[in-house]
């Protein structure tokens, strides 16, 4: 290509490339950010906690907030880091494929664990409450179960009304514990505590 031609090009494009030097380029396989609306910064998901003996459901923001990848493979996308989940100390983590309308009946986690719905949807309720909670697969996927036997007297009962299977991952906290966070309300996550 003669100069001549190729000068308006450089002229047009330098400036934009000295102006994002300073930063890294963005990787084109993250949407692009002018047509979704903009990251919250925590983290929030369904908790079945417990108080005084009994489960109740709770929306938690999870510290610390997302932050800015630098591994490989997902640099500069968010990312939240969940800790040492699992291992040994956490006990067995399990794939769990269950039939479609199934009723886990009433029961206590096994351990404290994450569940992440796969496919399909689960819904909590509480005994001698009318909080309940809908868990489905997609962006809202993680819940947080920790209404073990010595904190939850009655626990709380789990079905699965969808007309698919529904997948669950279930993986225990392990040694790293409760991830830590700020409660930002009773009841299950909703409105814009959720990704949309
Ligand atoms: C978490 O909830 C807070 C408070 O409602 C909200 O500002 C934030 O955007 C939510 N995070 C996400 C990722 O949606
Ligand atoms: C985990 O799985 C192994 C192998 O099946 C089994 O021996 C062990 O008891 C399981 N651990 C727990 C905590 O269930
Ligand atoms: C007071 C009351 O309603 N207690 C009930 C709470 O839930 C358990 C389990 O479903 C029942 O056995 C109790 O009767």
């Amino acid at each position: 290509m003669h100069l001549s031609t190729l000068l308006p090009f450089l002229l047009t494009t330098t400036p934009l490339i000295a102006a994002k030097s300073p930063l890294k380029a963005p990787s084109p396989s993250i949407g692009s950010p002018s047509t979704l609306p903009p990251l919250g910064k925590t983290l929030n998901v369904t908790v079945i906690t417990a108080h005084h003996g009994r489960s109740a459901l709770e929306c938690w923001a999870l510290e610390p907030d997302f932050e800015t990848s630098t591994v490989t493979g997902t640099d500069g996308a968010s990312s939240l880091s969940l800790g040492p989940i699992g291992g040994v100390a956490g006990g067995n983590t399990s794939y769990v494929v269950v039939p479609p309308g199934f009723d886990g009946g009433r029961h206590n986690a096994p351990v404290n664990q994450w569940v992440i719905c796969l496919s399909g949807e689960l819904r909590i309720t509480l005994p001698n409450s009318t909080s309940s909670a809908r868990i489905s697969a997609g962006k809202n996927s993680a819940l947080l179960a920790l209404d073990t036997p010595d904190v939850s007297k009655l626990g709380h009962s789990t079905d699965y009304p969808s007309k698919e299977r529904s997948i669950g991952l279930e993986i225990p906290l392990g040694a790293a514990g409760v991830p830590k966070h700020r409660v930002l309300s009773e009841g299950a996550c909703a409105g814009e505590q959720l990704l949309d």
